[in-house]
């Protein structure tokens, strides 16, 4: 871009030079920011203060991050519309497959990798004494820095926030300790696989389950000193893949994809069969039945969690997204799902209203806060 006489492709221009607000060491900036840069889409990173995430909550109703301001002024929120929506505008080889039954299977494994890498990733940051010293400090003077109290006062305040919503308050006790922790490592084993076979996870460019992977593994994982240390002397090929992905161009990387969907993603259809379908399940279950809180045994380890309405309405985008395939593509997934044990846990709960994107707005949406119980939706009529 730059050259003279060459035109910026349809769609850039709505997009160009768009604001990011996040931080470097965010799990779903770093996986939005991984996208953005492949599609070489010019932004800038705008980093998030606290007036800067009320500011982003009055204008997309959820207090996360990333969230993106568009030049027009409109506001996006949730990395996978958002990856979606930009995919679907810009011209070029797709991040999300083309082909229905890559397609179906991709957003299955993003989704997992957003969603069920989440526990550990936010485990191994608070729960061990070095990574929870780096990143409260990180935090206390990046993201807080608008805060006027002493550092020490704003560094233990994050670290109690953090260790009670998404370490204790997240299901992460003694007893299921072990189990979390099982869930990073075998995973940078399926991963270790693959990327030991080809560049990334679906053939010669990155798609979207790389973007899904990506975000715990870049900026948790890959980053925290403990699961680091694991993921170097375990993983060297996922370790590698970070920084391929980070410098990937969609104008270098035009490759070719696979045919189908590959063997070695397998395992982790079966770990979806044997774990996140039957935790979303539960979730969901619970969500129904207006409760806050809900237990479930996931491989014999037994979790009590708090109620998640945004992963009610993860279930119920995987149930469309099975919906749109075509017949011949919806009987092969049947069958794959089958083969890995994911059988018809896919539609085990249905009609759940998670009155999450009514409008089928987003990423243009506000769907109001993510834990929000049922009750609470049905009285505002959503
Ligand atoms: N589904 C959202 C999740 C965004 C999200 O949870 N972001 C985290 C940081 S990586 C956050 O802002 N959490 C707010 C909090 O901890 O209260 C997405 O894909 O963008």
């Amino acid at each position: 871009m730059g050259d003279e006489g060459m035109q910026a492709p349809a769609g850039m221009d709505m997009l160009a030079c768009m604001d990011v607000h996040g931080l470097d060491l965010s799990y779903f900036t770093g996986k939005f920011e991984a996208f953005i840069r492949f599609k070489e889409i010019p932004h800038r990173r705008i980093e998030m203060s606290l007036g800067g995430i009320r500011r982003a909550a009055r204008a997309t109703g959820l207090a996360q991050m990333p969230a993106v301001e568009l030049p027009d002024g409109r506001w996006m929120s949730d990395s996978t519309p958002m990856i979606e929506w930009i995919d679907a505008l810009l011209p070029g080889p797709k991040v999300v497959p083309e082909d229905p039954l890559q397609r179906f299977f991709s957003r299955l494994l993003e989704d997992y990798a957003d969603e069920w890498l989440w526990r550990p990733a936010l485990h191994y940051r608070w729960s061990y004494q070095p990574d929870a010293r780096l990143m409260s400090h990180r935090i206390a003077t990046e993201m807080m820095h608008d805060l006027k109290l002493p550092l020490f006062v704003r560094r233990w305040a994050i670290y109690r926030r953090q260790l009670a919503k998404y370490v204790r308050g997240d299901g992460i006790t003694a007893a299921t300790r072990a189990h979390v922790e099982s869930i990073y490592t075998r995973n940078l084993a399926f991963l270790e696989r693959m990327l030991t076979a080809r560049p990334y996870l679906l053939g010669e460019r990155p798609t979207l389950a790389d973007f899904g992977f990506f975000a715990s593994m870049f900026r948790h994982f890959g980053l925290d000193p403990t699961p680091a240390r694991i993921m170097r002397d375990r993983a060297p090929a996922v370790f590698e893949w970070l920084g391929r992905m980070w410098n990937a161009k969609a104008s270098r990387l035009q490759g070719p994809l696979l045919a189908d969907v590959p063997e070695d993603w397998r395992p982790v259809l079966e770990d979806i069969g044997a774990c996140y379908l039957p935790y979303l399940n539960a979730n969901a279950n619970a969500w129904c039945a207006g409760r806050k809180n809900f237990e479930v045994s996931i491989e014999g380890t037994a979790y009590k969690l708090p109620v998640h309405r945004y992963r009610v309405w993860c279930l119920e985008r995987l149930q469309a997204a099975f919906r749109e395939l075509p017949e011949a593509e919806a009987r092969a997934a049947r069958a794959l799902l089958a083969e890995t044990g994911c059988g018809e846990r896919l539609w085990e709960m249905r009609d759940t209203h998670s009155g999450f994107d009514v409008s089928g707005h987003a990423p243009f949406f506000k769907p109001g806060s993510v834990w929000t119980p049922r009750d609470q939706v049905q009285r505002a009529g959503a």
